[in-house]
C-alpha cells in the first residue's frame, strides 16, 4: 500500500479568491505578514491584529472551494493506502470542501483560544479585544493560530506521517517557512516527491518532479492519474 501525505499552501486557495502571502494584499499591502502573525504584534497592538483576523474570517463567507480543493477531498476518499492532508493555510476551504484526514498545522482563523484557561472555541465572528471567553469569562481570547516563532500543532502526527510516507505531494506553497518547508527533506529515501505550484518554490530543488501551473487544473489532473494507476 502506498502512504500518501499530501502539503498544501496559500496556493490552494488563491483560485477561491484569498490573496496569498505573496500577493499584494489590498488593505494589509503596508504589512507583511511577518510583523503582524507575531505574538509581539498582538501584545504591541492587538486592535490592529485582531483586525486583520476579523478582515480574513469575514471573507471566508464570500469565497467556495476550489476544484483543487475538491479533488483531494476525493483524493481521501478513495486512495486505498493511508492519506494525510497537511495544510499551513488557515481558511476553512479544505474541510468545506470534505477533507477530513487533515491537521491545520498553523491552526484556523474559525477558531478562537483562550490565554487563561486554554479552552479553543469554534469562532465565526469578529473578536473585539476583551471578549469574554464562554468558558471561563476572562478577555484572554486570541485567534487559535500558529504565529511566527510558535510551535505549529500536530507536529509528532506530521513527523510520523512523513517518516512513512512512499508519496508526498505538496501543493501552492513558497516553501518559505520553516519547518513545513523542510518536510520534502524528511521523507523516506524511495518516497516519491511532486510539487504543484504556478511557479518554482524555493524548495523545488528537493522534489523529483515540478508540474507548473495552476492548482485548480494540474490537482484533479494529478488526482485521476493517482487514482487510475499514474
Ligand atoms: C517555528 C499562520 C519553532 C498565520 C503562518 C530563519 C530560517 C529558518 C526558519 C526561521 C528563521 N527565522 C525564523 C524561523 C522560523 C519561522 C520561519 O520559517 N520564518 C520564515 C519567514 C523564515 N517559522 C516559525 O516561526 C514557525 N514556528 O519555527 O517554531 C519553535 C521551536 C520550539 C519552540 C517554539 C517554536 C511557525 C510558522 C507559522 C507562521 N504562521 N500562518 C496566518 O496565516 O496569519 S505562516 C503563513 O505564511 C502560512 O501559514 C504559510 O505557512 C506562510 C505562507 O506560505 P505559503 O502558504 O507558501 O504562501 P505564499 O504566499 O508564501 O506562497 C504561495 C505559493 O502559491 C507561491 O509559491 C505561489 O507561486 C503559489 N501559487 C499562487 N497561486 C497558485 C499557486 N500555486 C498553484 N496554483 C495557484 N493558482
Amino acid at each position: 500500500m502506498t502512504n500518501l501525505v499530501v502539503l498544501t499552501g496559500a496556493g490552494i486557495s488563491a483560485e477561491s479568491g484569498l490573496a496569498t502571502f505573496r500577493d499584494p494584499g489590498g488593505l494589509w499591502r503596508r504589512y507583511r505578514p511577518q510583523d503582524l502573525a507575531t505574538p509581539e504584534a498582538f501584545a504591541r497592538d492587538p486592535e490592529l491584529v485582531l483586525g486583520w483576523y476579523d478582515a480574513r474570517r469575514a471573507q471566508l463567507a464570500e469565497v467556495e472551494p476550489n476544484p483543487a480543493h475538491l479533488a483531494l477531498a476525493r483524493l481521501e476518499r478513495e486512495w486505498p493506502g493511508e492519506f494525510l492532508l497537511v495544510t499551513q493555510n488557515v481558511d476553512d476551504l479544505h474541510a468545506r470542501a470534505g477533507s477530513r484526514a487533515m491537521i491545520q498545522m498553523h491552526g484556523a482563523l474559525k477558531r478562537v483560544r483562550c490565554q487563561a484557561c486554554g479552552a479553543v472555541h469554534e469562532w465565526a465572528a469578529a473578536l473585539p479585544r476583551a471578549t469574554p471567553c464562554p468558558a471561563c469569562a476572562a478577555p484572554r481570547l486570541r485567534p487559535d493560530i500558529v504565529w511566527f516563532g510558535e510551535m505549529p500543532m500536530d507536529m509528532p502526527r506530521i513527523m510520523a506521517a512523513l517518516e512513512d510516507a512512499d508519496l508526498f505531494v505538496s501543493i501552492g506553497t513558497s516553501g518559505t517557512v520553516y519547518p513545513a518547508a523542510g518536510f520534502v527533506r524528511m521523507l523516506p529515501p524511495h518516497a516519491r516527491s511532486i510539487e504543484v505550484n504556478t511557479e518554482a518554490s524555493a524548495v523545488a530543488d528537493g522534489f523529483d518532479e515540478l508540474r507548473q501551473g495552476p492548482a485548480g487544473v494540474l490537482v484533479p489532473a494529478l488526482v485521476e492519474e493517482l487514482l487510475c494507476g499514474g
